[in-house]
């Protein structure tokens, strides 16, 4: 993968520990709520407790009066203060409705959780003690909880600006080139599937702590987020207008974000604003319920597929429409992740010639959907491989058989797919196979039919990914409505004693950059890990970034670090070509040296030279001194990551238990950095989507409540209830990026969903089974094998 030459022993590429666990694991790690500031108060929200309603009133004087309260303000107070007070979106699709977004509502509430009024306090009880003395006088309005209704049925609006709840109309593909393959193909076979809400649970809920030094006018906020750069640029722009260069965020430890910390949420604006107006550091601390009701859901689709196959097992065309819930408002990527991120996938690991989507993005009385881990990709992968799976029960042939037979062949790459994307790299049959000869597949289907004779029941589901990771090569981006960049920068600095820093945009909650980009730069430098720390997440430690989201950060920060600490080994090459009296073509380069070619005396280290860079005595007439270089990297394309899951089950038609009995992720994120860490990444993303699969599902009552609002209601999986995994991953380099790696972070939640559906479908096809929507609980199991009837 490297270009340093005859490094003695790669760290690139071998299990390095996690140097980023032994503080979490003491607990000697500073999160935001680990912050504390002289003269800090504490700020609560008063939220909304209706689905939709008009705000006829707002007294506060109750509790302005009560202890240790310093102030109370209402959406009034926000807006008659002069900011920006809007929270766009990042992403501009044809027509999308874009209704103001303030950070405290106005006249409406429209959806429960939406912020009213804020109390800042002595302290945190004093703060949300007083949220409950705010005397709201509601106008309660009709709502609507489910993204197909808001559009189809005769129910009120959520905004007055989206007819119909409508917030796009979005198409991609060539719907006449699908009407023409549904009307030649010998067979169609069509799914309908309902993707409920996901709730993210991050281990740590959102939070911010804001200082406003009303001397200079300058704010540091720190806060949970994955993207501190987008967050400043939000912040200066959009909601609080305080100028970029007078704004520093700060994203201490972030304890998982999974998607949810991307978004610009209301309350660290209102964090921010409130200290502006009390003259004091504020801190905000969500509490676990507040985050299920606030933070950003995932999903919410209801699909209807359709695909048309010829008797050989062709793919013919696939058809799809979703009506996809947006929420109460328009989040950042609350457009792009049913659009773009969504449709683009829906070829999956398949040549599949003609392919037409339409997406409906509807609002609705509910808490905002953004980004969760695989956004978008998940769904349209979800969408293939159950339509793979219901076309081969149409054609009564082997569903591995008939994926096999429409996979991308290894040499058609570069594959230019129906769906608008061009994969990099691909050998899927080969990832297929080694997941299959994990479980020994044919010997499995005959146990399976020895079983079924006992009246047992087990199921084989093997569901095949490829993602677009590693947000995106920044042209496509903005040809395509984006508000940001997809590139990523690094600063790579030597000091004068010759230990590295780098300094990167991305910000981590948990993935281990500080460990992987050091073995980047090690590789690169010839330096030990040891002498290279990493920064991040601190906009002013770090001028630029575009933070760690769509599993971009080993693809493109890491891309960034490695041309980079290139750009800087350069540097070093010239300076000992200049000290040792030779020519730059004859100095070579191995494990940290430099050396004259055929005088391995002649040499000088790295760190070494980085002292004399320093000094500046001695440097070539045309350079200038210092040994520090910043890399903007701009990918050409996404990444597209791939794989294989298998997963075998037991079902008991009596009880509806599903007995998970193995489970075989093969993945391929091409060169691996660090295997460690890349197997922590599918471990986390299988428990992510067998969890979607069976278990997680947020849900309203009749009056848009949010019916799962704490932990007991809201099944994440225990890892009791999860078997062990079997991880493998095969290797294809991505041709264009610089050290040939694919993300990995959101691999195993896109394939472990329909990996499990797919399982529990097959153990149920005695009993004409074809689908059942998630989470399949035991009781959908049962009823679906008859029982209760
Ligand atoms: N890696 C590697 N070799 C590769 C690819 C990646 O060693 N070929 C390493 C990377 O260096 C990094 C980790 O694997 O340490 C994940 O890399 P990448 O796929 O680039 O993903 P990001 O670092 O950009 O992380 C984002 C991704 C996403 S989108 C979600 S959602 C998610 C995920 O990561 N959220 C997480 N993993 C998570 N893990 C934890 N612990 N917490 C979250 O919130």
């Amino acid at each position: 993968m490297s270009d340093a030459e005859d490094v003695a022993e790669s760290v690139f590429g071998s299990s390095v520990e996690r140097r980023e666990d032994v503080p979490l694991l003491k607990g000697e790690a500073t999160y935001t709520d680990d912050i504390d500031l002289p003269e800090m108060t504490h700020l609560a929200i008063r939220r909304s407790d209706h689905a939709h309603a008009r705000i006829v009133d707002v007294d506060t004087s109750d509790a302005e009066a009560m202890d240790d309260v310093v102030a109370v303000f209402t959406g009034q107070d926000v807006e008659d203060s002069g900011i920006p007070n809007a929270i766009p979106t990042a992403w501009d699709l044809p027509n999308l409705v874009q209704p103001k977004y303030r950070i405290l509502a106005l006249e409406k509430v429209r959806h429960e959780g939406d912020g009213v009024a804020a109390v800042v306090a002595e302290s945190r009880h004093a703060a949300r003690d007083a949220v409950d003395r705010i005397d709201v006088e509601y106008e309660e309005l009709d709502h609507v909880t489910e993204p197909r209704d808001a559009v189809e049925r005769d129910v009120p609006e959520v905004h007055e600006e989206a007819t119909d709840n409508v917030g796009f109309d979005f198409e991609l593909g060539d719907a006449d080139a699908v009407d023409e393959a549904f009307a030649d193909a010998d067979h169609t076979a069509s799914v309908d599937l309902r993707l409920p809400r996901i709730i993210p649970n991050a281990m740590e809920p959102r939070a911010a702590v804001a200082d406003w030094d009303a001397t200079t006018e300058e704010m540091r906020i720190w806060m949970t987020s994955q993207n501190p750069h987008l967050h400043r640029m939000l912040m200066a722009a959009a909601t609080l207008g305080i100028p970029e260069n007078k704004l520093q965020v700060i994203a201490p430890e972030v304890g998982g974000g999974f998607g949810s910390k991307i978004y610009h949420y209301p309350d660290e604006a209102v964090t921010g604003w409130a200290s502006m107006q009390v003259e004091r550091p504020v801190k905000w601390q969500a509490t676990r319920s507040e985050s299920y009701q606030t933070d950003c859901h995932g999903r919410d689709h209801d699909t209807t597929a359709e695909i048309a196959v010829d008797d050989d097992g062709t793919v013919r065309g696939l058809r799809v429409e979703t009506y996809a819930g947006l929420g109460a408002h328009l989040s950042q990527f609350g457009s792009a992740t049913p659009s773009y991120l969504y449709t683009t996938v829906l070829s999956g690991q398949y040549q599949i010639p003609a392919i037409h989507a339409r997406v409906v993005g509807a609002f609705t009385n509910t808490t905002p959907v953004d980004a969760y881990r695989g956004a978008g990709r998940a769904e349209g992968i979800y969408v293939i491989e159950r339509a793979m799976d219901v076309a081969a029960r149409e054609l009564d042939v082997d569903p591995v058989g008939l994926r096999k037979h429409n996979l991308v062949p290894s040499e058609d790459f570069p594959y230019e797919s129906a769906a608008a994307l061009v994969y990099d790299s691909g050998e899927y049959e080969h990832g297929m196979d080694t997941a299959l000869d994990h479980v020994d597949y044919e010997a499995l289907r005959e146990r399976q039919a020895e079983l079924r004779e006992e009246g047992r029941y087990i199921g084989i589901g093997v569901a095949s990914f490829v993602e677009s990771a590693g947000l995106s090569p920044s042209e496509a981006a903005g040809n395509l409505g984006s508000q940001a960049g997809g590139w990523e920068s690094a600063i790579v600095r030597f000091d004068s004693t010759g230990t590295v820093t780098l300094f990167v945009g991305t910000a981590d909650q948990g993935q281990g950059h500080r460990t992987t980009y050091a073995q980047i730069a090690a590789e690169e430098l010839g330096v030990s890990m040891d002498d290279i720390e990493v920064v991040e997440g601190d906009t002013d430690r770090i001028p630029q970034g575009m933070g760690t989201y769509g599993s971009r950060s080993a693809s493109v920060g890491g891309g960034a670090v490695a041309r980079g600490a290139r750009e800087v080994r350069e540097k070093a090459r010239r300076i000992a070509a200049h000290q040792l009296e030779a020519s730059v073509d004859d100095i070579e380069f191995s494990d940290g040296e430099f050396h004259v070619a055929g005088a391995p005396d002649r040499s000088m280290h790295i760190q070494g030279i980085a002292h004399q860079a320093y000094l500046g005595h001695d440097m070539p007439d045309d350079m200038d001194p210092g040994l520090e270089v910043t890399n903007f990297y701009d990918p050409e394309n996404f990444t597209f990551p791939f794989g294989t899951h298998v997963a075998v089950v037991e079902v008991d038609p009596d009880t509806g238990e599903i007995d998970i009995q193995q489970y075989v992720g093969v993945d391929d994120c091409g060169e691996i950095i660090n295997p460690m860490v890349v197997e922590g990444q599918v471990h986390g993303g299988i428990a992510q989507g067998i969890g979607a699969a069976l278990f997680e599902g947020a849900s309203y009552d009749e009056d848009g409540h949010l019916e799962t609002r704490r932990m007991d209601e809201y099944a994440v999986p225990h890892s009791t209830q999860l078997p062990d995994f079997e991880t493998d991953n095969t290797v294809t380099p991505s041709p264009h990026n610089p050290i040939g790696v694919k993300g990995v972070g959101e691999s195993a939640t896109i394939a472990g969903t329909p990996t499990l559906v797919a399982a529990v479908a097959d153990a149920l096809e005695p009993f004409d089974v074809d689908h059942l929507d998630i989470p399949i609980t035991p009781e959908t199991v049962w009823r679906a094998t008859g029982g209760g009837e």
